[in-house]
């Protein structure tokens, strides 16, 4: 994706859960900001250069979390 996307992540119970989701997405090369709602799951990303999903879900794994398909 490029621009802003919103995924929707299973998991996460708390404001650490959702740092550490931060965090993880943020290392992902081209990601610029991430931004998480604890209530919903949704986590929107924007990068200004092309990002693979997959590579969104491999960090939110890495994380211990689940990116919904
Ligand atoms: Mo959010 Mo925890 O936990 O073990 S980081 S519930």
């Amino acid at each position: 994706f490029i621009g802003s996307t919103t995924f929707e992540v299973t998991g996460m119970t708390c404001a650490h859960c959702v740092r550490s989701v931060t965090e993880e997405i943020s290392s992902v090369a081209g990601v610029e900001s991430v931004t998480v709602d604890l209530a919903t799951g949704n986590v929107t990303a924007t990068a200004s250069q092309p990002v693979d999903r997959a590579d969104i879900a491999a960090a939110v794994d890495e994380a211990g979390y689940a990116l919904v398909p």
